[in-house]
């Protein structure tokens, strides 16, 4: 939530929202070197009497300037599109929660985990509430909370039933359009418990102002707890008696299927197994091979090229010294050979292979993964903020949450019969 006299933006809540702030910061690192610089230029000119009449052009200077803001522009691109594609990326999401907007409020409906399908309406709070521990935002507040859990990958599903809103947190930097006949979705991984606030940030009538996004973050027992809560709230009606029969029914499918899919187990990995080597000594291998002995191939007959052109020069300017040249350097090549291969086949055998290897395989091998590799490191130093620590620890705690979230409800439900 923003407060007075913030200058800066919130600090953020969600993992990519903390990526996104950084970015902003190195943009906006980036736009004061251009403005000092440019307005220090500006600022030279003024002061300049242009007296120098003997510099008609100078190469190296624009060649500078052409490059200098091209990369400045890559430096900017590079981190601006790959987070663009991080926060559109959502595999496998844990939980999902369905925002849908209307006219004015906003609705939040849970109903991934199977039977625990709840919705409910979020209003705008009337009063906050009075006195010295007042907790509540005017105009903020709402009446049901958004609840989304905290260090596992959720994702919310955003549609309208009516106009077009927005739904709205600044702090974890999401911004999605509810459009009407579409859905939208967005990843939430929030780093720590809170409440945090939004409004609807597409102008969608009167009341526009009045529809506020609270969303609460707790910890994954806690989001856990409360989704099987609400089930059981919810599960004394004729729902949970459907939901039980059609849990029946489903768990003998599935030994039927498990049965079966354990008799195939076998055949099934040999067959796997078989395709796998067939891809990968069958076609895989052979079409590598033949691409390295091409290239290595070109790169002789380039090679053969250029000394024979240098020969001809050589032969243009003293024909007997060249002639005689040839003579023996192909004589003494020729003859080595023959005695290398005939005193020591079995070194000379190894030496054609061990040349092949060398000059062939290793020349790619440096150049593709030597390429690959510079261009990897270079787009990660390009492209990321935060240290590899915070990461790997975003990813611990993502994975223990998943595996607590996924225990919890299996546990609730398998015990339920
Ligand atoms: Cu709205």
């Amino acid at each position: 939530m923003s407060l007075w006299g913030q200058v800066s933006l919130q600090e953020g809540s969600s993992v990519l929202g903390v990526e996104i702030q950084c970015l902003y910061d190195h943009a906006m690192l980036i736009m004061m070197m251009i403005f000092s610089f440019v307005s220090y230029m500006m600022l030279k000119i003024l002061v300049n009497k242009f007296y120098c009449n003997n510099y008609m052009d100078n190469q190296l200077l624009e060649t500078l300037w052409t490059i200098f803001p091209l990369s400045l522009l890559l430096v900017l691109g590079f981190p601006s599109i790959k987070l663009l594609y991080l926060m559109d990326e959502l595999e496998l999401p844990e939980a999902t929660v369905k925002v849908i907007g209307h006219q004015w409020y906003w609705s939040y409906e849970y109903s991934d985990v199977f039977g625990s399908d709840f919705s409910f309406d979020s209003y705008l709070s009337k009063e906050p509430k009075q006195g010295v521990l007042a907790v509540e935002y005017r105009m903020l507040e709402v009446d049901n909370r958004c609840v989304v859990a905290c260090m596992l990958h959720m994702r919310a599903l955003v549609s309208s039933e009516d106009v077009v809103h927005s739904w709205a947190i600044p702090s974890a930097c999401i911004k999605v359009d509810a459009i009407p006949g579409r859905i939208n979705q967005v990843g939430l991984c929030f780093l720590y418990p809170g409440v945090f606030y939004g409004q609807c940030s597409e102008l969608c009538g009167v009341n526009h102002s009045f529809m506020p996004v609270c969303v609460e973050v707790v910890t994954v027992e806690v989001f856990t707890d409360w989704i099987i809560g609400n089930h059981l709230a919810n599960s004394e009606n004729w729902d949970y008696w459907l939901f039980s029969s059609a849990k029946s029914v489903w768990s003998a499918i599935c030994k039927v299927v498990t049965y079966f899919v354990g008799l195939g187990g076998v055949v099934t990995k040999l067959y796997v197994w078989w395709w796998k080597n067939f891809f990968y000594y069958g076609i895989y291998v052979p079409i590598k091979y033949t691409f390295s002995a091409g290239v290595g191939l070109v790169k002789w007959i380039a090679d053969t090229c250029v000394s024979v052109v240098g020969w001809m020069g050589w032969f243009v300017d003293s024909p007997i010294d060249a002639t005689s040249y040839l003579i023996v350097y192909v004589s003494k090549q020729v003859y080595n050979m023959i005695w290398f291969s005939v005193t020591k086949p079995f070194e000379f055998s190894f030496w054609v292979a061990k040349s092949f290897y060398d000059s062939v395989y290793k020349t790619i091998y440096f150049f593709v993964e030597g390429t690959n590799f510079l261009f990897h490191s270079m787009v990660n130093s390009m492209s990321s903020f935060t240290d590899d620590s915070f990461k790997q620890a975003v990813v611990n705690e993502v994975n223990v949450n998943t595996h607590k979230f996924l225990f919890i409800i299996n546990e609730y439900y398998n015990s339920r019969g």
